[in-house]
């Protein structure tokens, strides 16, 4: 009798440890579905250096560059913003940037890099407007780029 009770316990403690497990699991998991929203905003930035100032142009020939690393599965930044046209720069940090995270991919812009320290520049025009989702190969990242 006092045996079952026992086992009973064993059994409601260690469900309880599965589910505080799970739910630690799932955590991390929703966590990265809800990046921070942290958006580069174009602006009208040093580069355009044309004199034509208060206007924020049009980003045709303007070269924007972002540093893409990844913070625990989550890149860093979690959204990339840039002006139709503009030729886009990205410099993967190989550091965290490893694993399976070594592999940008940018869904409609047909781009999948691999990033190496020897190698980790991805540039492009942004001639599609929308949001493209951005990740590894197995969807990990959960990135943006929005072109408007
Ligand atoms: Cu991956």
């Amino acid at each position: 009798m006092e045996n079952r009770i026992v086992l009973a316990i064993v059994i409601i403690i260690g469900v309880a440890g599965l589910m505080v497990y799970a739910g630690h699991f799932s955590t991390l998991v929703s966590g990265s579905e809800n990046p921070a929203p942290v958006v580069q905003t174009p602006g009208p930035g040093p580069l355009s250096s044309s004199g034509s100032a208060g206007s924020p142009g049009t980003g045709t020939g303007a070269v924007q560059t972002f540093t893409l690393k990844s913070i625990n599965g989550q890149y860093d930044p979690a959204v990339i913003t840039v002006k139709q046209g503009t030729t886009v720069r990205i410099e993967g940090d190989p550091k965290t940037l490893s694993g399976c995270m070594e592999v940008v991919n940018i869904q409609g812009y047909g781009i999948s890099k691999q990033i190496t320290s020897a190698d980790n520049v991805i540039e492009f025009t942004a001639d599609k407007t929308g949001t493209f989702p951005m990740s590894c190969d197995m969807g990990i990242g959960n990135g943006k780029l929005v072109v408007g």
